[in-house]
């Protein structure tokens, strides 16, 4: 309550920030892209991690403010990187339900100059558990503005495949306990190697998230994996550290 408080305060005051994490192609040996993740810096409690505040926002609805603001200033930002590197920016689901996501992308991508193709939403499985034929519906319409939608932590949910029958996501990104469980033994790897089998066959890409050691890199590229994501190639870094990161690659 307290805490719904300070947010809606923040939010008029745009305490806010971004982060932004690469995700980086396998192949390429390049950074193709950057995912924003929300910051809160307080005057009190230090940096309030989004997994303490995402959830409060989505109980009081603020989330769709606060979401509106960040994918606008994640749009702003990218619109100055290469043409070449896109932005990836997380929907909670009573956000992508929300009336007027696909007005509010349509505008954020004329007011920033942003092409649509640079543009990834992330959504997550949970978005599925309410209305499936309504929250298909909004995802057709948003793809149909050109912009990419990727399936976030894969295999955290229950009957992920089905969802992957009913919708042409562009990417598959696995959950992090997936990665993390590739060094103890083969039942990880043997899962890994079946969902890069299946988005190979669906056509999708697949991202694997949460990644920190080369070794795990070495094991997600011989079972098939496009991308990675992970404290390996950067931590999530301050928006003015984009370009600095990119430098490096050039
Ligand atoms: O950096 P990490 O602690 O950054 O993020 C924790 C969680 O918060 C992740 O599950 C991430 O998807 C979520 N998150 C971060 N930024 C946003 C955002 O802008 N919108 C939504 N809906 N979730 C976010
Ligand atoms: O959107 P999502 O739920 O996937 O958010 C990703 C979360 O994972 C963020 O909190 C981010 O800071 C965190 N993260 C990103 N890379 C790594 C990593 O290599 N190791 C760990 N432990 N966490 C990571
Ligand atoms: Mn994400
Ligand atoms: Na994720």
């Amino acid at each position: 309550r307290r805490m719904e408080i300070d947010l809606r305060h923040a939010i008029r005051d745009g305490d806010f920030e971004l982060y932004f994490q690469p995700l980086f192609s396998i192949s390429q040996n390049r950074v193709k892209g950057f995912e924003a993740l929300m910051r809160w810096p307080h005057k009190e409690h230090g940096m309030v991690s989004p997994t303490v505040f995402i959830p409060i926002a989505e109980e009081s609805g603020l989330i769709v403010q606060l979401g509106e603001w960040a994918l606008r200033e994640a749009c702003r930002q990218a619109a100055q990187w290469p043409d070449d590197i896109s932005v990836a920016v997380n929907i909670s689901p009573r956000q992508l339900v929300a009336d007027g996501l696909a007005t509010c992308v349509t505008q954020t991508l004329a007011q920033t100059g942003l092409p649509a193709a640079r543009l990834e939403l992330e959504i997550t499985e949970s978005v599925f558990i309410g209305n499936v034929e309504k929250t298909l519906k909004i995802l057709h319409s948003l793809q149909a503005l050109g912009v990419r939608v990727a399936l976030d932590d894969f295999g955290t949910g229950y009957s992920s495949l089905s969802y992957l029958r009913s919708f042409p996501f562009n990417k598959i990104k696995i959950d992090q306990s997936f990665v993390r469980a590739l060094g103890e033994g083969d039942s990880a790897r043997a899962i890994v190697r079946a969902i890069t089998t299946l988005a190979d066959a669906l056509d999708m890409e697949t991202l694997a998230e949460g990644v920190e050691t080369q070794e795990w890199l070495d094991t997600l590229r011989s079972e098939g994996c496009d991308m990675i994501q992970g404290y390996l190639i950067s931590r999530p870094v301050p928006g003015r550290d984009v370009a600095r990161l990119l430098a490096v690659q050039n």
